[in-house]
């Protein structure tokens, strides 16, 4: 790799440093295998990151798009000084402002607004770094202080994640290493090649040592196309599925009795629930044939009769639907019902995040509240929500919105109205990022983050069960700011002078755990395994209320809804709509990550351009060949992509992959142009994969 930014990094060090040293850190991004990294760097200059081989769950090995991380680095197109907008609007116009005059205008501009109403002002952020530090923790000091509205954080995971707590009791489950002593494992809702690399190399190992793989998926994914089975459902009927898989367990009477009398709450009713799902009937629904699902259930229920362990890889693919927080309630029921946690390889993983023992209060110092409690905006609905005016209901107009590890015109749903809402005159819009993203041209003022590879950070991670710490391995381009110290310089500009806006980072990254896990481990090593038991619900012990695996839930009862978990049909069901007949999905693309990735250009090229797997029967239907621009549209917008008449699909779905930067795409914008604003079942979360749309040939083929 070419580096053409060595004075800037040298010139930010203060003096050249000549040494070639490897330093210990963690990928930072939204993705189940948070990998230890080992960056070598040689007179100041990042030259290499290779994933650390003494970490057992990276094992050396790390994806494409992070083993080119030097090129993301050091792009060209870095921000690296404070812009200030010059242009309209959106128009992407900037020019460079100093840090103090950046830093005095926000001020002034978020203390007029907090005058009025601190309730105006809207943090919003994500997972662009998954980092405990560079996340939420001087930032939520920093909002809490100021008292602005509370963002709900539901853009991913909340569905699913409420429909486990409901049932197991939270973001629980099995050991992800177990895996490869499995005899039986069913990727559900996960294409774990491209989304899960290294849980991929445990289920490698169980089938080279004969475990069947079964993938649930619309989409023939790189995953499902190296399992033994493929269930192709449509998209929002897995708890359909799960419902007509215990309907064959009772049938044949594959059952644990001893398990489910002893550790589970619910059962008659459950049972009761389930024998309305025959096989038939989910057949129906699911849109599979029904040996498959009366397969399906033969292997799970063998697994019980001959005592081998049957494991499910649940990922968040299948809650982004309607009725997802049930589906994952569903999913969550059938370890129990065979005793599947009795042993280590077998139960369920969804999400491990759950077992971190992290110290949030710590980190965001509720008690600046002061007794406050404001509003909170759901992300999910942000299109919305800057374009409502001030209401009772409501609350004030949002007058300003901060914007950190997060691109919301790109990721956003019904990017139509989130864009109306970025382009209002009256709003006041800060961006803090590595580059100008789609959301970043609408900054009023952009300001130059820092990079993994030059902050501190400690990170908990959701498909493992270790803890890492992340060291800065060079200092940080040209003027380039972690997120900590910005809101750290701004809380002083804003008068805030509790003692805790003074923490430095490494301060911070001690709190995140405080003892309870050894901070002198990560230090020395990079990661800290948690001490958690192999089985953990061998014995019951469920983290619920009633400590059992819950059927039945009273808080969910509680809630208004239905207790048991059942199939909740989408908003917009496939094959209900004469208008828009394919229902369409839009999932991750293997060499991007969400929206960052996609402006760098190695990764690009291998992915080429925004496309849409059509099944041939969908593509002759419309005069659609391989290579096609074509329309993408339904009532909320349009936007074009490149056909491919691929197996991947199945007939009556469309697979949009990727989250393209809406100004890399064909035509301005992305697939987010499509999706609805409507929210999940459970946990307010979004309904990417609920969409219907049709698909024209504007032309025929450009081969
Ligand atoms: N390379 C790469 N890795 C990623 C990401 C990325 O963008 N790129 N994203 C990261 C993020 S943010 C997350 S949240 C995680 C997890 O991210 P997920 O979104 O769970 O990612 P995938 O593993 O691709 O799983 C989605 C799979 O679910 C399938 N699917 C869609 N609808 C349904 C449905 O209704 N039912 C079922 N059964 N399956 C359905 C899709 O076809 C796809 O194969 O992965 C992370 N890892
Ligand atoms: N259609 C459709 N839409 C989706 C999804 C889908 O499957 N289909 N998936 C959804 C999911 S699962 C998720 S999680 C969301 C993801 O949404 P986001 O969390 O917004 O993820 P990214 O698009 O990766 O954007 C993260 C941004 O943070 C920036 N960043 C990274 N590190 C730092 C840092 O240290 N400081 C600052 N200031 N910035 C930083 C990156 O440059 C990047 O631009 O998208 C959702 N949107
Ligand atoms: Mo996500």
């Amino acid at each position: 790799m070419h580096i053409t930014l060595t004075n800037l990094t040298e010139a930010a060090a203060g003096q050249p440093d000549l040494t070639t040293r490897q330093v210990r850190g963690a990928c930072p991004h939204d993705c189940p295998d948070t990998c230890s990294l080992l960056t070598t760097v040689e007179n100041g200059i990042a030259t290499r990151v290779q994933g650390n081989p003494d970490h057992p769950q990276t094992g050396g090995v790390l994806c494409n798009k992070v083993s080119r991380y030097t090129e993301r680095t050091y792009h060209p197109e870095r921000l690296l000084t404070p812009m200030k907008r010059t242009g309209p609007k959106g128009s992407g116009q900037f020019e460079s402002v100093s840090w103090d005059a950046a830093l005095s205008d926000i001020a002034t501009r978020l203390q007029a607004i907090a005058a009025r109403n601190p309730e105006a002002i809207l943090p919003y952020s994500y997972a662009g770094t998954m980092g405990q530090v560079q996340g939420e923790s001087m930032a939520g000091r920093f909002f809490n202080r100021l008292g602005a509205s509370f963002l709900d954080r539901t853009i991913c995971a909340t569905a699913g994640s409420e429909g486990l707590t409901q049932t197991l009791g939270g973001k629980v489950g099995m050991r992800v290493e177990f895996f490869a002593q499995a005899k039986l494992i069913i990727i559900w809702g996960s294409n774990a090649i491209g989304s899960n690399l290294h849980f991929w190399r445990y289920a490698q190992q169980a089938k080279r040592d004969g475990a069947k793989l079964i993938c649930i998926d619309p989409r023939k994914s790189e995953t499902a196309e190296k399992c033994q089975e493929h269930i192709a459902l449509l998209p929002g009927t897995d708890a359909a599925l799960a419902l007509a898989l215990m309907h064959e367990l009772i049938k044949h009477d594959w059952l644990d009795h001893d398990y489910i009398a002893q550790h589970t709450l619910g059962w008659d009713a459950l049972r009761e629930r389930a024998l309305q799902w025959s096989p038939e009937r989910a057949a129906q629904v699911c849109g599979v044939p029904v040996e498959q699902i009366r397969s399906l259930a033969y292997d799970y229920g063998q697994c019980f009769v001959n005592q081998q362990p049957a494991a499910i890889r649940l990922n968040y693919g299948m809650q982004r639907v309607r009725g997802g927080g049930n589906a994952a309630r569903a999913v969550a029921c059938l370890p129990a019902l065979i005793g599947a946690w009795r042993q280590r390889a077998g139960g369920m993983l969804l999400s491990s995040s759950g077992l971190f023992p992290v110290d949030k209060a710590a980190l965001q110092r509720p008690e600046l509240l002061a007794g406050r409690s404001p509003r909170t905006i759901n992300m999910s609905t942000l299109g919305d929500d800057l374009l409502r005016p001030s209401s009772p209901d409501f609350g004030p107009q949002v007058e300003a919105l901060i914007v950190y590890n997060s691109n919301p015109v790109a990721v956003a749903p019904e990017s139509g109205k989130v864009v109306q809402g970025f382009a209002r005159e009256d709003l006041f819009t800060v961006v803090l990022e590595h580059f100008q993203t789609d959301t970043a041209d609408y900054a009023d003022y952009l300001l130059p983050a820092t990079t993994q590879l030059e902050h501190w950070d400690v990170h908990s991670a959701y498909g493992h069960t270790d803890a890492l710490l992340n060291r800065p391995a060079i200092a940080p381009l040209g003027q380039a700011k972690p997120n900590t110290q910005i809101f750290r310089e701004l809380a002083a500009r804003m008068g805030f002078n509790e003692p805790c806006f003074a923490d430095d980072d490494e301060t911070l990254c001690r709190a995140a755990y405080g003892d309870k896990i050894d901070f002198q481990q990560l230090l020395d090593q990079g990661f800290a395994t948690l001490k958690l038991p192999d089985a953990p619900f061998a014995n019951g012990g469920f983290p619920t209320p009633s400590g059992k695996c819950e059927f039945f839930s009273a808080r969910v009862a509680a809630m208004g809804l239905d207790g048991l978990p059942d199939h909740v049909a989408n908003y917009e069901v496939p094959g209900s709509s004469k208008e828009f007949p394919l229902a369409m999905i839009s999932p991750p693309a293997r060499n991007f990550l969400n929206s960052s990735f996609v402006n760098v250009k190695s990764l690009r090229d291998i992915e080429g351009e925004p496309v849409l797997e059509i099944h041939e029967q969908d593509a002759a239907a419309r005069g659609i060949v391989s290579g096609s621009i074509v329309k993408v549209f339904n009532q909320r917008g349009e936007y074009r992509v490149k056909a491919q008449v691929s197996k991947r699909a199945r007939p009556g779905v469309v697979n949009s992959l990727g989250i393209w930067w809406r100004k890399l795409g064909l035509d301005g914008t992305n697939v987010n142009q499509l999706t609805s604003q409507q929210l999940t079942d459970l946990g307010r979360g979004p309904v990417f994969y609920d969409c219907l749309v049709e698909v024209q040939a504007e032309t025929p083929s450009n081969m």
